[in-house]
């Protein structure tokens, strides 16, 4: 299922509306300025279709967008999302891999249900996903405590979260939708209470801190893959908060005691070598949060990228 191996389509998007801290919509102008794009293109060798703008949605986004089922900001998430899974659509169905700028964590309810269904209808396989990052992200809006969108994602995309109005999530099919036995979790440790009951509830497989602790990176990512089964296309959404506050401190939810800087690349690393990959987020990086940190962060993102892209393989 890799026709055009390196044919890269790049989706910069400058959405902030999952959370309530403002500088993570700055991320990929960030990103691309500090020559991400240029080196996939010159180092990597890849046709790079980017139409050159990092996306805000503005004129899609209501006025008026008050709170429903504890949700904030439902409205413009749901039109944003809904706007960038056609974006990533696009690009997938064409056969492109495609890397994703973002942006909160929000953002991947539209790359992931994008993929799924370019996925499904090019291939007739389901998507795997691999979600990197301290945090689960499966809150529904019942669950969780913030509101916030961007811990909700995942609960929408696997259907544990559903709405009937379109305005608010209810635009999500059937095909755009991803299985919770094709869902692996690597580098938890920052779990709501009403999470936990959720993944133990429904068997997702899940790698915390703890695993990669007494296991070792390796033995977790031969456990993480064995999982999914070869032969079947992943999609990685990577947030840079599963790294250490030490490596990637410009981030709107840091938790300590973290990947390490060579963990996350591996962990691409690994992904990459299975040659299944097809789609990749980077999001939640934010350069005005601890601005010292700042080109670290961007510099760690930028790695991640580049290794699960193959860059470091031989
Ligand atoms: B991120 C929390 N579980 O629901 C919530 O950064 C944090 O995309 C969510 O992983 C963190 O608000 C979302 C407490
Ligand atoms: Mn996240
Ligand atoms: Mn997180
Ligand atoms: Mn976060």
């Amino acid at each position: 299922f890799l026709p055009n191996r390196h044919d890269l389509g790049v989706v910069a998007v400058g959405f902030s509306g999952g959370q309530t801290k403002a500088g993570v919509d700055a991320a990929p102008m960030a990103l691309i300025e500090s020559g991400l794009i240029q080196q996939l293109e010159e180092d990597l060798e890849f046709k790079v279709t980017y139409d050159g703008q990092v996306h805000s949605y503005t004129d899609i986004m209501p006025k008026d967008d008050p709170e429903y089922r504890n949700m904030k900001r439902p409205k413009s998430v749901s039109a944003v999302t809904r706007a960038v899974s056609e974006q990533v659509y696009e690009h997938a169905s064409k056969g492109k891999f495609v890397l994703t700028l973002g942006g909160d964590h929000s953002i991947a309810i539209g790359t992931i249900s994008g993929t799924a269904r370019a996925i499904k209808e090019r291939l007739g396989r389901e998507l795997a996903v691999i979600w990197v990052d301290a945090h689960a992200d499966i809150n529904t809006p019942e669950t969780s405590e913030s509101g916030n969108i961007h811990g909700m994602p995942v609960a929408f995309l696997t259907g544990l979260a559903t709405e009937e109005n379109e305005e608010t999530f209810g635009w999500i099919r059937e095909d755009q939708r991803i299985s919770t036995k094709k869902l692996v979790y690597i580098g938890l440790r920052d779990i709501d209470r009403g999470e936990k009951k959720i993944l133990r509830e429904h068997g997702i497989k899940a790698f915390s801190m703890y695993d990669i602790d007494r296991h070792g990176i390796g033995r977790v990512m031969d456990m993480a893959l064995g999982w999914i089964g070869s032969d079947t296309p992943i999609h990685l959404s990577f947030d840079v908060d599963a790294l250490d506050p030490m490596w990637a401190p410009s981030t709107g939810t840091p938790v300590r005691g973290g990947l390490t800087l060579r963990e996350g690349d591996f962990i691409a690393e690994c992904v990459a070598e299975t040659g299944s990959l097809v789609a990749l987020d980077l999001v939640e990086v934010n350069p005005s949060l601890d601005v010292h940190g700042a080109s670290d962060t961007v510099r760690a993102g930028c790695s991640i990228v580049r290794c699960a892209l193959g860059d470091t393989l031989l």
